[in-house]
C-alpha cells in the first residue's frame, strides 16, 4: 500500500482504528454511505449502518476489505449512526466497541465479540451500562488492563453529559471555563462493562492549568487515541473546529495529560480522526480525508503515513499534502 493513498477506494471509509494482531495490520473504520443529505452541526450527514474490517498482511501488500462485520439490523438497541469503532484483542477474542444512537436518539457505546479479527461480530443485546457519547478507543496496557477513552462534542453529545446525566439543551460552556475531556474508565475482565463510572480526563497547558474551552487550537473535541512510547502515555485527539490532531502526555493512563503539540495539520474535509500503531519498529499514523470525494464531508477515505518522534519524545508534525 502506498503511503497517503486511500487504503480502499470501492467504499468510503473513515475514523480508522488500526491495530497489529498476529503480525498483521487490521483497520476498524466507519463505513461512510453515499447520500445527498445536507451537513449540519449535529453530524446528521454521517449516516453509517455497518462496519467492514480492512486488513494488510504487511505495508507492501494490498489492503483487503473483509466484508460486512456487523450491521445495525443485528444490534437490537441501535436506531441509527454507527460511528467510529475500535477493537481490542484479549485472550484470543476480539471485542469491537462502537457508538450509535439508541432508540431515544442518545449516543451510547456497544460491544460485539468475535473469534476472528475480521468478524463477523455478535453484538450484546444492550449498550454498555453508563456509556455515553461517541468515539471509543480501547487501550490495553502492558499489564493487560484495558481502558476506554471516548467522547465527542456537538453531534457526539459530550457537552450534554457535564452533570453526569443527559441534558438535552445545555448552556454553552464559557470560553474561559475548563474544557471538557474525553471520558475514561477501566473495563471489567469480561470486557462487557465499566469497572467504575466513566470520568472526564483533564488536559493541562504548559502552566499546569486546564486547557480552556475557548482554546480551540488545543482543547479536546473528539476522536481520542491512546498509545504508549518509552513508558509515557500519549493521548491524541481531534480539535474539531480547528481541524488538528494534537496530543498530550501523562504518567498514568487516567492522566492528567499535558498538551505537547500537533500531530497532523488539517486534512481536506471537516473531520479529522486518527490512530497510531507501531509496526516492525516504526510508527504509523492512520487518518482519513475527503480528497477523493472532492471535499464531501461524509465521503471519506482512510490513509496512513509514517509518524516520527524527536529524541525528546515529541512528535514531528505531519503536513498531509507535503513530503
Ligand atoms: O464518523 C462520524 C464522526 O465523525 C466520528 O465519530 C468523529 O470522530 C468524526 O470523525
Amino acid at each position: 500500500m502506498k503511503e497517503r493513498e486511500a487504503l480502499v477506494k470501492h467504499i468510503f471509509t473513515a475514523d480508522p482504528s488500526a491495530h497489529v494482531f498476529n503480525d498483521k495490520i487490521y483497520v476498524y473504520p466507519s463505513h461512510d454511505l453515499e447520500h445527498d443529505g445536507e451537513d449540519d452541526d449535529e453530524g446528521g450527514e454521517y449516516l453509517m449502518e455497518d462496519y467492514h474490517v480492512l486488513s494488510l498482511d504487511n505495508l507492501e501488500a494490498d489492503c483487503v476489505d473483509n466484508g460486512e462485520a456487523l450491521h445495525m439490523k443485528d444490534v437490537p438497541w441501535v436506531s441509527k449512526q454507527m460511528w467510529a469503532p475500535d477493537c481490542v484483542c484479549k485472550d484470543g477474542k476480539y471485542y469491537l466497541y462502537f457508538p450509535a444512537r439508541d432508540k431515544d436518539g442518545i449516543f451510547r457505546i456497544g460491544m460485539a465479540v468475535s473469534d476472528s479479527p475480521t468478524g463477523p461480530f455478535k453484538a450484546e443485546d444492550n449498550f454498555m451500562e453508563g456509556s455515553m457519547s461517541i468515539d471509543p478507543a480501547v487501550f490495553m496496557d502492558d499489564d493487560g488492563r484495558c481502558y476506554m477513552y471516548n467522547g465527542g462534542l456537538w453531534g457526539g453529545q459530550l457537552e450534554k453529559w457535564q452533570t453526569g446525566s443527559f441534558v438535552k439543551d445545555p448552556a454553552e460552556i464559557p470560553a474561559d471555563a475548563s474544557s471538557l475531556g474525553p471520558f475514561f474508565a477501566e473495563l471489567t475482565d469480561d470486557m462487557k462493562s465499566f469497572k467504575e463510572t466513566p470520568k472526564m480526563v483533564t488536559i493541562l497547558d504548559e502552566n499546569g492549568e486546564p486547557i480552556k474551552a475557548g482554546d480551540e487550537d488545543r482543547r479536546y473535541f473528539e476522536g481520542p487515541w491512546m498509545h504508549k512510547y518509552n513508558g509515557l502515555y500519549y493521548l491524541s485527539y481531534s480539535t474539531g473546529t480547528t481541524h488538528y490532531v494534537v496530543y498530550a502526555t501523562g504518567e498514568k493512563p487516567e492522566g492528567p495529560f499535558t498538551y505537547r503539540g500537533r500531530i497532523l495539520e488539517p486534512v481536506i474535509g471537516w473531520t479529522t480522526h486518527h490512530s497510531i500503531i507501531e509496526y516492525h519498529g516504526k510508527w504509523y499514523l492512520f487518518y482519513h480525508d475527503c480528497e477523493i470525494s472532492g471535499g464531501i464531508n461524509h465521503r471519506r477515505n482512510v490513509k496512513y503515513t509514517e509518524l516520527k518522534y524527536n529524541p525528546d519524545g515529541t512528535i514531528q508534525t505531519i503536513k498531509p499534502y507535503e513530503a
